[in-house]
């Protein structure tokens, strides 16, 4: 399996957070993807590709040009703002989404403006390695989708930050550009006809969700903690199923955080996978979140090591050329050994 790996990711490094009232620590750290690596070599998987730069066309396939300078310029313009700035991350305190009637439609001059338009919540705090950090992650999804479009075998994007919420012009949950949303306009530049993506993650993928909407190429399915509870709230219901063009191309099965464990997980899997298949896919982007596990400190499902091989065995049932991207897993010393598990299960390692 093609593994290729953002050698820039510790260039992003969030400080805080800010929850109920205060800064917190933020839990997507560099040492995630540093206990990803060292596993991986420790079962010899090495051999690595690094990331190259995306081209700027790849990245306006899925995300807004506006955005894209936003993002690109968001560090300059934050210290512009004031040099004492430079101290501290960017996180924005105004928004126009929702029911306040303020416009949407509109690009204000001034950055805590322009921030809150372009981001959805106070948790992900932006720096001045961010941009580099997201765009090389970019160029890694697309490097491991030219490889898997070009029918090399199967390949896994060794990145964070992760991708899944970003959408076509915002930034949240981590997420700055949609590495899966990146993965599928590449696979069908190379020639897929159809896109399937399965979200894993436990947190619904609502920006790849918002990016094909109405795009009937591309099945989004995730499988996620319910929304009504969980992170990201107002996306992720059983009843959201496309639009347009796109109308039943678009699962979400939410499962009751808490008690699920992989019993109950995998027959939503079983419905995901049962879903692909009719679909017809040509290929396959699974959104790899690790924080399903019990040991999670952000999130309520229960699944052990061990079934993270059986998920990737049932993943490669599908028979598929198939891309792993990395979402979430704040279990930072168990994630090396959940994602490996589910690659080797991919690729039937397992024994
Ligand atoms: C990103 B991904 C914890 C608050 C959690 C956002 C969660 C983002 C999850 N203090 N806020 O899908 O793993
Ligand atoms: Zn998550």
């Amino acid at each position: 399996m093609l593994i290729v790996h953002n050698d820039r990711h510790h260039l992003h490094r969030g400080r805080f957070e800010m929850y109920r009232g205060h800064l917190v620590e933020s839990v997507e750290t560099p040492d995630r993807l540093d206990h990803v690596a060292a596993e991986l070599a420790r079962r010899g998987r090495t051999g690595w590709h690094n990331a190259e730069e995306p081209e700027r066309r790849i990245l306006e396939r899925v995300h807004d040009r506006a955005y894209l300078d936003f993002l690109a310029h968001a560090w300059e313009d934050w210290v512009a703002l004031d040099p004492a700035n430079a101290a501290h991350d960017v996180l924005p305190s105004i928004w126009p989404a929702g029911a306040s009637g303020l416009r949407q439609d509109v690009v204000p001059a001034n950055f805590a403006a322009r921030l809150g338009r372009y981001c959805f919540d106070a948790g992900t705090p932006l720096m001045a390695g961010t941009w580099e950090a997201a765009r090389l992650g970019a160029g890694a999804a697309i490097a491991c989708a030219r490889h898997v479009g070009q029918g090399k075998g199967a390949a896994f994007t060794m990145t964070r930050p992760p991708g899944h919420h970003a959408g076509r012009a915002c930034f949240g949950g981590y997420c700055f550009l949609n590495n899966a949303a990146l993965a599928v306009e590449t696979l069908i530049d190379c020639g897929a006809a159809r896109v399937a993506v399965l979200d894993i993650d436990y947190h619904h993928g609502n920006g790849t969700q918002d990016i094909f909407y109405d795009r009937a190429d591309v099945l989004t399915v995730s499988i996620h903690g319910d929304p009504a509870s969980e992170y990201p709230f107002y996306s992720g219901y059983g009843d959201e199923t496309g639009r347009g063009a796109g109308e039943g191309f678009n699962l979400n099965l939410p499962l009751p955080p808490g008690a699920t464990a992989y019993a109950e997980w995998r027959q939503a899997l079983d419905r995901a996978l049962a879903a692909i298949a009719r679909f017809g896919a040509n290929a396959l982007v699974v959104a790899s979140g690790l924080d399903t596990f019990k040991g999670d400190p952000i999130a309520r499902f229960a699944l052990e090591s061990e079934d993270y091989l059986k998920i990737g065995a049932a993943i490669a049932g599908a028979g598929l050329p198939t891309l792993f991207t990395l979402e979430g897993g704040y279990a930072v010393a168990p994630i090396g050994v959940n994602l490996a598990n589910l690659l080797d299960g991919f690729e039937d390692l397992a024994g």
